[in-house]
C-alpha cells in the first residue's frame, strides 16, 4: 500500500489539521505521536528506507521494536495536510529502547520532534498501564489552559476541579483527573520524566506556561480530550473575567452523584469542600 493512503496515516493527517484549525499550533508549536501496529508497520513497509540509528536523548526499554509515526521537529503543524512527507516521520525503535531511526519522511531532511523524550516516556508508561491499548501522545499549546496557569495555583487538585466544575462532560470524559508540571525547559529528559510520572495517574499533563499533553487510545478519543479541557478551560477564563467569585456551581455532592450515574470513579482528593 502507499504509504500516505494508509487509514492511520490518513488519521494522523488529519488530527494535526484540526489541532491547527483550532490555533493550537502557531509556527512549529506542539507535536504528535502515533504507536503504529505491527499490521500497519507491514502493509506500508515496501515505501521505507532507513536512515542512521541515532540516540533517543532517554530509554525506553518497553518500546523495543516499536514503529512510531512523529511530527518533525521545527515543522509546522499547517504543513502536515499540505506536504506530509516533510513535515513528519516514522521511526523504528531499536531493540533496546535507546536509539531510533527514520524509515519514511522528512524527505527534505530534519529529525523527529524535540519532545521525542517526553512523547516516548509517555507511550512506555501508557503502553503498560493500558495493556497495549494507547497509542496516541499529543503536545499542544492552547491558550486558555496557559493562561490559568498564571493565576491558578499549580496543583492537580485544583486544576481538576475548576476544570471539572466548568462543564458537566468533564468529570465523564478525565474522571482520573489532570496532574500539572511547573515551569521547566521544555525538550529534555528532565521534563520528560515528571511528565512520564503524572501519566501514570492521568491521561492529561499541563505544562506551566507552555501547553498540553494528552494522552488515549485513538485519534479522536486523545482530540477530543484535548479539546474537552481546552473548551473547559475557556470557560473558566470567561467566568474568571467577568466575575471571579462564582454565585452557583456544581457540588463535590453533586460531582459523587454524576459519578454513581456514570459510573466513573472520581478520586476523593478532587472533591475537597
Ligand atoms: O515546537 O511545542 O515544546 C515544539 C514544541 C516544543
Ligand atoms: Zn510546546
Amino acid at each position: 500500500m502507499k504509504f500516505l493512503d494508509a487509514e492511520f496515516v490518513q488519521g494522523f493527517i488529519r488530527m494535526a489539521n484540526d489541532g491547527w484549525e483550532q490555533g493550537w499550533h502557531e509556527r512549529n508549536g506542539g507535536n504528535l505521536s502515533y504507536r503504529v501496529k505491527p499490521q500497519e508497520a507491514e502493509s506500508v513497509k515496501e515505501e521505507f528506507y532507513p536512515g542512521e540509528w541515532r540516540p533517543i536523548g532517554t530509554t525506553v526499554p518497553a518500546l523495543g521494536g516499536e514503529y512510531f509515526l512523529v511530527t518533525g521537529s521545527g515543522k509546522y503543524f499547517r504543513n502536515v495536510i499540505i506536504k506530509p512527507e516533510d513535515s513528519i516521520c516514522m521511526i523504528e525503535l531499536d531493540e533496546s529502547g535507546e536509539n531510533y531511526r527514520i524509515v519514511w519522511g522528512l524527505v527534505n531532511g530534519g529529525k523527529p520532534t524535540s519532545e521525542l523524550p517526553s512523547h516516548l516516556m509517555n507511550h512506555e508508561v501508557k503502553m503498560l498501564a493500558t495493556g497495549g491499548a494507547y497509542r496516541v501522545i499529543y503536545h499542544a499549546h492552547t491558550a486558555n489552559v496557559i493562561a490559568l496557569t498564571f493565576v491558578l495555583p499549580l496543583t492537580d487538585e485544583v486544576f481538576t476541579r475548576e476544570l471539572w466544575e466548568m462543564a458537566t462532560e468533564c468529570p465523564v470524559v478525565f474522571p482520573s483527573g489532570i496532574g500539572v508540571v511547573p515551569w521547566m525547559v521544555p525538550g529534555g529528559r528532565d521534563i520528560a520524566v515528571a511528565t512520564s510520572e503524572l501519566m501514570k495517574e492521568y491521561d492529561v499533563a499541563i505544562w506551566a506556561h507552555h501547553g498540553m499533553f494528552a494522552a488515549g487510545e485513538d485519534f479522536d478519543l486523545t482530540f477530543g480530550l484535548m479539546h474537552t479541557v481546552e473548551k473547559s478551560a475557556e470557560i473558566l477564563v470567561k467566568m474568571l473575567s467577568m466575575r471571579p467569585d462564582k454565585l452557583q456551581t456544581i457540588s463535590p455532592q453533586d460531582f459523587r452523584d454524576l459519578a454513581r450515574d456514570f459510573k466513573v470513579t472520581l478520586p476523593e482528593k478532587f472533591l475537597y469542600e
